[in-house]
C-alpha cells in the first residue's frame, strides 16, 4: 500500500488552543504523525512517497481566493513562535495560525491530491497521511484544526472522473466537506460520528441534513451517542456501508479520524485497537478504489498502533 506524507507537514506547531477562555495544550501535535510513521516502518511498510505540488486551481476552485490569499499573506506577518487567533477567516480557537500553517496546509493538501491521482492511475488503495486535517474547513474559514479540506480536494479532483463518495469515520461531524458537497449530486457524503448536541462541531451533523437542490438524498448523518461500543459501531457502519453501495460511486475516499479510540484525550467512544482491524475489514468489502485520507485521533502513544490496525483490514 502506498503511503504519501512529507515532514514540511510537521512544522504547523501550535502551542496552546484555548477552550472556554482557558490556553490548553495543542491537541494536534506534529508527534501524530511521527507516531504514525513508526509504528508503520515498525510493522514493514515501506512504500512511502512524497507528495508532488499540483495547480492551486485544485484548493481555489473549492476554497475562496480571499480565504486563501489571508492564509497566504497573512502567515508571512506571523514570526516564530507566535500564534493568531481569530479573524473573520478562523471559526474558532483552535485553529491558529502559525509561521507555518500555510506551509504544511498546502503539504497536507497535495498529499491528499498526490493519492487521489495515484488512485487514478490504478492503485487500488492509498494512504495520504495528511496533518493538519481538513474536514471542518469550509469555502472561507478554518474551524477545528483544519485549512485546507484535504478529502473534498481529493474528493473534487476524482469527480471530473466518475462519482466519489466519502466515508467520514472521524469521532467530530465534517462540516466542511458536508458544505462542499451539500448541493452536489456527484460526491456523496456520509459520516458517522458523535452527537453534535453534544460535541463539537455543535452546529452541524444532525440527521436531517440530507441535502440541497439536486444534492438532497446526497448528504446522510448517523449522530451517535456517547460511549458506543466496538459492536454498536459496526452494526451502523454496516448500514452506512448500504447508503455507499446503493450510490455505487466509482471512488470512496474514507475521512479516517481515530479519535473514535477509547482513550483518545477529547473525544468519547470506547472503541478499541483490534477493532480497528475489522473497521477497514468492513471498508473493504466495498470494491472500488479507494483513498483513506488521515483526519483526527489525539493518543499520541497509540495512534500509530490504531493506523496499523486499520490497515491492516485492507488488503496490502
Ligand atoms: C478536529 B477533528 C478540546 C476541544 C477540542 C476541537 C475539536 C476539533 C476536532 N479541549 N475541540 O475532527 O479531529
Ligand atoms: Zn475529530
Amino acid at each position: 500500500m502506498k503511503i504519501i506524507y512529507t515532514d514540511i507537514q510537521k512544522k504547523h506547531n501550535p502551542i496552546y488552543e484555548i477552550y472556554d477562555g482557558v490556553k490548553e495544550s495543542y491537541a494536534e501535535k506534529k508527534e501524530r504523525i511521527t507516531s504514525i510513521v513508526s509504528a508503520l516502518k515498525e510493522n514493514n511498510y515501506t512504500d512511502f512517497i512524497s507528495p508532488h505540488h499540483f495547480p492551486l486551481s485544485n484548493i481555489t476552485s473549492l476554497h475562496h481566493i480571499a480565504y486563501f490569499n489571508f492564509l497566504s499573506n497573512r502567515t508571512k506577518k506571523i514570526k516564530e513562535g507566535e500564534e493568531l487567533y481569530p479573524s473573520y477567516f478562523i471559526m474558532d480557537t483552535y485553529t491558529p495560525l502559525t509561521k507555518y500553517t500555510f506551509e504544511a496546509a498546502m503539504a497536507s493538501a497535495n498529499v491528499a491530491l498526490t493519492g487521489a491521482e495515484l488512485i487514478l492511475n490504478g492503485e487500488k488503495i492509498c494512504y495520504s497521511l495528511c496533518r493538519p486535517p481538513g474536514h471542518h474547513a469550509e469555502e472561507r474559514s478554518s474551524g477545528g484544526y483544519c485549512y485546507f479540506n484535504n478529502a473534498a480536494i481529493a474528493a473534487n479532483y476524482l469527480s471530473s472522473q466518475g462519482r466519489v463518495a466519502i466515508l467520514d469515520i472521524d469521532y467530530h461531524h465534517g462540516n466542511g466537506t458536508q458544505h462542499f458537497f451539500y448541493e452536489r449530486n456527484d460526491v456523496l457524503y456520509v459520516s458517522l460520528h458523535a452527537d453534535p448536541n453534544l460535541k463539537f462541531p455543535y452546529n452541524s451533523g444532525f440527521v436531517d441534513e440530507i441535502g440541497k437542490g439536486k444534492g438532497e438524498g446526497f448528504n446522510k448523518n448517523y449522530p451517535l451517542p456517547l460511549n458506543i461500543s466496538n459492536i454498536e459501531y459496526a452494526n451502523i457502519l454496516k448500514r452506512a456501508l448500504k447508503d455507499i453501495r446503493d450510490y455505487k460511486p466509482n471512488f470512496l475516499i474514507v475521512s479516517a479520524g481515530f479519535d473514535t479510540y477509547e482513550k483518545d484525550p477529547i473525544a468519547g467512544f470506547a472503541l478499541t485497537i483490534p477493532f480497528y482491524k475489522e473497521i477497514g475489514q468492513i471498508i473493504s468489502s466495498l470494491t472500488m478504489p479507494k483513498l483513506i485520507i488521515q483526519e483526527g485521533g489525539y493518543n499520541i502513544d497509540d495512534l500509530g498502533r490504531i493506523v496499523v490496525s486499520f490497515l491492516k483490514g485492507f488488503i496490502k
